[in-house]
C-alpha cells in the first residue's frame, strides 16, 4: 500500500526538521518547501537528505516561498499531499517589529495563500492541514493558565499576523468543510533551536564562557516567564492532531512555567559556573568577572515595545482527547542544549587555539 503524503512548509526550521524525521519514520513521503538562500540553509535536514536521482527516495524538496502564491499552487499540484504541515514563518517576535509588513506577509497571507492554493487544486475534501499557531497569540494575558477558551490579545507584529493564520483556518474549516487544525503551541526548544531565540543563546553563550571563548551574556528581560517544552515531544502533536476524525484546536504545553533568570541558572549549573544577579529589571547586572563568575547583563536593546511578560499553557484537553503527554523535562531539555553548545563550543576552542578566528553572537 502507498504511504501517506506529506508537504512540510519551514522544514529547514527547528520543528519541521524534528517532523520531517519522524514522519520517515512513520513510512510517509515527505516533500518539503525551502528558500533559495545565498548559503546552504539545510543544516538540520542534511542527515535525511537523499540524491535526487536515487530510486524510491522519500525525502524531496521544492525551492519556494510562502509570499508566492504561484509557486505554492504548482508544489501542491505536483505532491498531492495527504497532509500540509504549515511550519514555515517568520517567527522571531523582536524582529517582527523591525520588519513587520513582510511578517504579516509570510504570517498571516502565506497561511491564506496555501489554504486557497488547496482550495484552487479542489483538494479541499483530500488534504489535511496543520497550522502553526503559537501561546503569543495570548499576549496580554486575561487568565492563567490558558486554555484553548482563553482570549486572545496579541502583542507584537508576529502575534497579530499569527491571529489572522489562526482564524483564517478556523474558516477554511468551517466554509470549505477543511480538515483543518491550530496548534497553539507553547514554546518548545531543543539543540536545533535558532541561536537568537533566549534559551539556545543561554546554553550557547554558557557553554562558550566556560571555554574562555567569550566573557559576557547580554540579556532582555529576565523576568519573562515562559512554558518551555521540547521540539521532539511537540512534533508528534502536530501528526496527531491530523489522524483524529474530526479537526479541532488544541492547545500544547507542559504546564510549568520558569523565568528566563531560571533557565540562566540550570545553564550555569549544569556546566558549574557560578553566577550572580545583582539589582532588579533593567539595572540588573550579575557578574564578578575578576572572581570568575560568569558576566550576565541586561542590555535594553532586547527589551521589546509590548511585551508577553507571562504565559503557561494548560494541556488537559490535549491529554485527555489524543493522551498526548509531554516526554522530556526542561532539566533534560537544558542538560542535551548544553552538552550539544558545549560540543560547538570545543570544536571552536580548538580552531581559536590553532590561530582561526572565532565569532562572538550577541544578537
Ligand atoms: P524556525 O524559525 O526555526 O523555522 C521557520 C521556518 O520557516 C524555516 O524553515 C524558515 O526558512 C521558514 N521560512 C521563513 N520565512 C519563509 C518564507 N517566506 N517562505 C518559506 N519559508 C519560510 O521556527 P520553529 O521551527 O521554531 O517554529 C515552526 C513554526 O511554529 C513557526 O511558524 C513558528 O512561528 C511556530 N511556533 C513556534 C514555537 C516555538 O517555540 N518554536 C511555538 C509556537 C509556534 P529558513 O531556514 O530559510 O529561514
Ligand atoms: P518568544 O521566544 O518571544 O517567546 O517567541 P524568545 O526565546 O525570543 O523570548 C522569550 C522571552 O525571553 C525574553 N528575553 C530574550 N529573548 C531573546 N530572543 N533574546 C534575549 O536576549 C532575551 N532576553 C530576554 C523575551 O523578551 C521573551 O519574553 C518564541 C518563538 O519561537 C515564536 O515563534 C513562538 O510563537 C513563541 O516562542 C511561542
Amino acid at each position: 500500500m502507498k504511504g501517506k503524503v506529506a508537504l512540510i512548509t519551514g522544514i529547514t526550521g527547528q520543528d519541521g526538521a524534528y517532523l520531517a524525521e519522524l514522519l520517515l519514520k512513520k513510512g510517509y513521503e515527505v516533500h518539503g518547501i525551502k528558500r533559495r538562500a545565498s548559503l546552504f540553509n539545510t543544516q538540520r535536514i542534511d542527515h535525511l537528505y537523499r540524491d535526487p536521482h536515487d530510486i524510491g527516495r522519500k525525502f524531496t524538496l521544492h525551492y519556494g516561498d510562502l509570499s508566492d502564491s504561484t509557486n505554492l499552487i504548482r508544489i501542491i499540484q505536483q505532491v498531492r499531499p495527504d497532509e500540509i504541515y504549515n511550519l514555515a514563518a517568520q517567527s522571531h517576535v523582536k524582529v517582527s517589529f523591525e520588519s513587520p509588513e513582510y511578517t504579516a506577509d509570510v504570517d498571516a497571507l502565506g497561511t491564506l495563500r496555501l489554504l486557497e492554493a488547496v482550495r484552487i487544486l479542489g483538494m479541499e475534501k483530500h488534504t489535511r492541514f496543520y497550522q502553526a499557531s503559537t501561546s503569543e497569540l495570548y499576549g496580554q494575558v486575561v487568565e492563567t493558565p490558558q486554555t484553548e477558551k482563553t482570549p486572545f490579545y496579541p502583542r507584537s507584529p508576529y502575534a497579530v499576523a499569527k491571529l489572522y493564520a489562526y482564524w483564517i483556518t478556523v474558516n477554511y474549516r468551517e466554509a470549505y468543510g477543511m480538515y483543518a487544525c491550530n496548534g497553539i503551541l507553547f514554546n518548545h526548544e531543543s539543540p536545533l533551536r535558532g541561536e537568537t531565540f533566549v534559551t539556545r543563546k543561554i546554553t550557547r553563550a554558557m557553554a562558550r564562557i566556560k571555554l574562555g571563548l567569550q566573557d559576557c551574556l547580554y540579556l532582555g528581560n529576565l523576568s519573562a516567564l515562559r512554558d518551555w517544552g521540547h521540539a521532539k515531544d511537540y512534533v508528534e502533536m502536530q501528526w496527531l492532531m491530523l489522524q483524529q476524525d474530526a479537526p479541532d484546536d488544541f492547545v500544547i504545553a507542559t504546564g510549568r512555567q520558569h523565568s528566563v533568570r531560571d533557565f540562566v541558572k540550570m545553564a550555569a549549573a549544569e556546566l558549574g559556573i557560578s553566577i550572580r544577579f545583582e539589582g532588579t529589571g533593567a539595572d540588573e547586572k550579575g557578574y564578578d568577572a575578576k572572581t570568575g563568575n560568569c558576566l550576565v547583563a541586561v542590555d535594553p536593546r532586547y527589551f521589546r515595545p509590548t511585551e508577553v511578560e507571562t504565559l503557561l499553557g494548560d494541556p488537559t484537553k490535549a491529554r485527555e482527547r489524543l493522551g498526548w503527554v509531554p516526554k522530556i523535562t526542561l532539566e533534560e531539555m537544558v542538560t542535551e542544549m548544553v552538552r550539544a553548545d558545549l560540543r560547538d563550543a570545543e570544536r571552536d576552542a580548538l580552531c581559536k587555539s590553532q590561530g582561526f578566528a572565532v565569532f562572538d553572537l550577541n544578537e
